[in-house]
C-alpha cells in the first residue's frame, strides 16, 4: 500500500477525485507485480492484447479510436492569464474559462473506473534537471506506457516529501469524444487537464505536456532549457566521446539518428554511438560555462511505419521485449507488422482499426486500406536499446559540444551548414521549416515554421523563447556550435540526392571536426559550408555532382524565402527580439552581396 505524507498531493488528489467520481482509487508504485497485474487485467478488458509471448515477450498492442491517432494540436491550449503570455503561436484560453469548459467533462468522467495515481519523475529521481509529476489518469494504457517512459512510484513520492511542487496533470479518456477533447496546459498553476483522449502524445502527461509545454516555461523562470531534442555521444576513433543535440520537427528522423549504426564505410576508423534520447533534452549552463543535457524520458515513444533494419537496426533490437504497440497490424501468429518493415505484408492480418486485412484491400475510392496508422508507435524501454548510453543515470548528463537543427525540406537548404557564432544559430533555429508528416493533423506535404521544432510545444511566447536563448548564450564560455542539416534535398526528379540515415554520421564527423577546429569550410552568405572534399564519402555512390548539388545554395531562393521569414517574424510583433531582425538584415544583404557577386562573374 503505497503512502504520502505530503498533503498538497493528498488533498489534490481527493479534490480531483471528488470531481471524477471514480470507483477506486490506485496508487502505482513502480513494482513489476502492480505492472503484471495491470498487464492481466488490461488483456482480460481487451484494452491490450498480449502478443505472442515466444516471439515477442513482454509485449502488448494497443488500439486507439480511429479519430483519436494523432496529437490533436487545434485542442491543445496554453492557459495563460494574459492572452500574450501564451503568444500568437499558441491556442489560448484563459484560465478561468478552460477549468470551466473542462470540468463539465471531467465531472463524473471517471464513474465505474479506477483512477491512478502515478507519480513520476523526469529526470533522474533527485537530480538538479529533474521535475516530478503527478498523474491521474482512468486508462490503464496511460499507466503502463508511463511506466516505460519516466521513473515511477515510491522512490518518487520518497523525493517528494523533499520537495515542493509537483506538476499536477489530471487525464481521463472520458467518452474518447472529440468533440469533448481538449489538451489545456495551465503553466502558472503547474497543471495539465487532458480529456477525451487516448492517444499517447495527448495522455502521457509525462511527454510533451510537462516535458516541453509545462518544463519550457519553468526553464525559462529558472534559466534553462527545455528542447524537443534527441541527444547522441559520438565516441571518436581515439575514445573521446562528444557528446550532439539536435532538433528537428516530428518524423524527420531524429530517432533513426540518434541510435544509429556507423556505416560501413566509416567503420573503419572506429565510431561508435551512445544513445541518450530520441525527443527531449534538459540542458543547464554548468560552472565551467558549457551547456549540459539530461533525457528526461526512460524510453522511446517511436514512430512504427518505416522502421526495419536498414532505416534502424537498433530500434528493431530494441522492440523485441517489453513493448506496447499501437495501432501497427496483428498477424495471425499474434506477431505484428507495419508498412515497411523488413518482412513482406502477411496473407492476412487484423488492421489497426480491428478489421479483417491483406495486401490490396482498397477503399472506396480506390486508395490503399493501410495494415497500420501511419502514425502508429512502439513505447519501448531506452535500456533494450543497444546503443544505450552508460551515463542515462547521471544526475550531471552529458556536455554538450554541437546543436543541430534539421528540417525537411526538398529544395532550398544545404545538407549542412554551420552559424557564424550563437546569435547566428538562434536565428538559424527560429527558422527552421519543414514538410508537414502524418505525426500530426492536418495536409501531409505542407510546408511550415517550427523553430527549434518547438512550435507545437512552446509553453509561452516564442517571441520571449528566442530571446531566452540568446541570453542563455550570453551566460555560456563555452557554447555549442550551432548547425543546420537537412538530408531531404532532391534533384529535378524528386530523388533524394543523400542518402541519409547511417550515412548521416559523415555529416556529423565533419561536425565535430569543425568543433575541435580540425577543418576548413567555406564562408557563405548563409553561414560555413564544407568543402566538398571535407565530407568522408568512401563507401557510399552518389550520383555524379550530388555533393556539389547538396552543398548549393541558391541565393535567389534564399531571398524569396527571406519574405516567409519576414511574415513569419511579424506575427510577434514587438516581442521579437532585435537580434532577430538584425540577423535577418544581415542575412539578406550578405545573400544580396553574394547575387551581386555571381551575376558579374
Ligand atoms: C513525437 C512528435 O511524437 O514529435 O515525438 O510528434
Ligand atoms: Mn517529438
Amino acid at each position: 500500500m503505497v503512502s504520502t505524507h505530503n498533503k498538497k498531493l493528498r488533498d489534490w488528489v481527493k479534490k480531483m477525485a471528488r470531481l471524477c467520481q471514480p470507483d477506486n482509487i490506485c496508487w502505482i508504485d513502480g513494482s513489476d507485480s502492480q505492472r503484471q497485474a495491470l498487464e492481466k487485467e488490461a488483456s482480460v478488458l481487451g484494452e491490450i492484447i498480449e502478443l505472442n509471448q515466444q516471439k515477442l515477450p513482454g509485449c502488448f498492442l494497443h488500439r486507439t479510436a480511429i479519430d483519436d491517432v494523432a496529437r490533436t494540436e487545434h485542442l491543445t491550449f496554453i492557459c495563460t492569464k494574459k492572452k500574450r503570455d501564451a503568444g500568437p503561436t499558441n491556442n489560448w484560453m484563459s484560465p478561468l474559462a478552460a477549468y470551466k469548459k473542462a470540468r463539465v467533462i471531467f465531472k463524473g468522467a471517471m464513474q465505474g473506473r479506477t483512477m491512478y495515481v502515478i507519480p513520476f519523475s523526469m529526470g533522474p529521481v533527485g537530480s538538479e534537471f529533474s521535475k516530478i509529476g503527478v498523474e491521474l489518469t482512468d486508462s490503464r494504457y496511460v499507466v503502463l506506457n508511463m511506466l516505460i517512459m519516466t521513473r515511477v512510484g515510491e522512490v518518487v513520492l520518497r523525493q517528494l516529501e523533499k520537495e515542493d511542487g509537483f506538476t499536477k496533470c489530471l487525464h481521463s479518456k472520458a467518452g474518447l469524444d472529440i468533440n469533448k477533447r481538449l489538451i489545456l496546459h495551465f503553466p502558472e498553476d503547474n497543471t495539465i487537464w487532458s480529456v477525451g483522449s487516448g492517444y499517447g502524445g495527448n495522455v502521457l502527461l509525462g511527454k510533451k505536456c510537462l516535458s516541453l509545454r509545462i518544463a519550457s516555461y519553468l526553464a525559462k523562470k529558472e534559466g534553462w532549457l527545455a528542447e524537443h531534442m534527441l541527444i547522441m555521444g559520438i565516441e571518436e576513433p581515439n575514445g573521446r566521446i562528444e557528446y550532439i543535440a539536435a532538433a528537428f520537427p516530428s518524423a524527420c528522423g531524429k530517432t533513426n539518428l540518434a541510435m544509429l549504426i556507423p556505416p560501413e564505410g566509416l567503420k573503419i576508423k572506429g565510431y561508435r554511438i551512445w544513445t541518450v534520447g530520441d525527443d527531449i533534452s534538459w540542458m543547464r549552463v554548468d560552472s565551467d560555462g558549457s551547456l549540459w543535457a539530461v533525457n528526461p524520458e526512460t524510453g522511446f515513444f517511436g514512430v512504427a511505419p518505416g522502421t526495419n533494419s536498414k532505416t534502424n537496426p537498433n530500434m528493431m533490437e530494441t522492440i523485441k521485449k517489453n513493448t506496447i504497440y499501437t495501432n501497427v497490424l496483428l498477424k495471425p501468429d499474434n506477431t505484428v507488422w507495419w508498412e515497411g518493415t523488413d518482412e513482406k505484408a502477411p496473407d492476412q492480418g487484423i488492421d489497426w482499426q480491428g478489421r479483417p486485412w491483406k495486401p490490396g484491400l482498397k477503399d472506396s475510392c480506390g486508395n490503399p486500406i493501410l495494415g497500420s496508422h501511419p502514425n502508429s508507435r512502439f513505447t519501448t524501454p531506452i535500456t533494450n536499446c543497444p546503443s544505450h548510453s552508460f551515463r542515462l543515470k547521471q544526475h550531471h548528463g552529458v556536455p554538450i559540444s554541437a546543436i543541430l537543427f534539421g528540417g525537411r525540406r526538398q529544395h532550398l537548404t544545404p545538407l549542412i551548414y554551420e552559424a557564424f557564432n550563437w546569435q547566428h544559430g538562434v536565428f538559424i533555429g527560429a527558422t527552421v521549416a519543414s514538410e508537414r508528416t502524418a505525426a500530426q493533423v492536418g495536409n501531409v506535404g505542407e510546408v511550415r515554421y517550427d523553430p527549434m521544432a518547438m512550435f507545437p510545444f512552446c509553453g509561452y511566447n516564442m517571441g520571449e523563447y528566442f530571446k531566452h536563448w540568446l541570453e542563455t548564450g550570453r551566460r555560456m564560455l563555452n557554447p555549442p556550435k550551432i548547425f543546420h542539416v537537412n538530408w531531404f534535398r532532391t534533384d529535378e526528379k524528386g530523388n533524394f540526392l543523400w542518402p541519409g540515415f547511417t550515412e548521416n554520421l559523415r555529416v556529423l564527423e565533419w561536425i565535430l571536426d569543425r568543433c575541435n577546429n580540425k577543418v576548413q569550410a567555406i564562408n557563405t552568405a548563409i553561414g560555413y559550408v564544407p568543402r566538398p572534399q571535407d565530407i568522408d564519402t568512401a563507401g557510399i555512390k552518389l550520383t555524379e555532382g550530388a555533393l556539389e548539388k547538396l552543398l548549393e545554395i541558391n541565393e535567389e531562393a534564399w531571398l524569396k524565402e527571406l519574405a516567409g521569414i519576414k511574415n513569419f517574424f511579424k506575427q510577434f510583433k514587438s516581442d521579437l527580439p532585435k537580434e532577430l531582425w538584425q540577423e535577418y538584415d544581415s542575412l539578406a544583404s550578405r545573400l544580396k552581396q553574394a547575387l551581386k557577386v555571381r551575376t558579374k562573374n
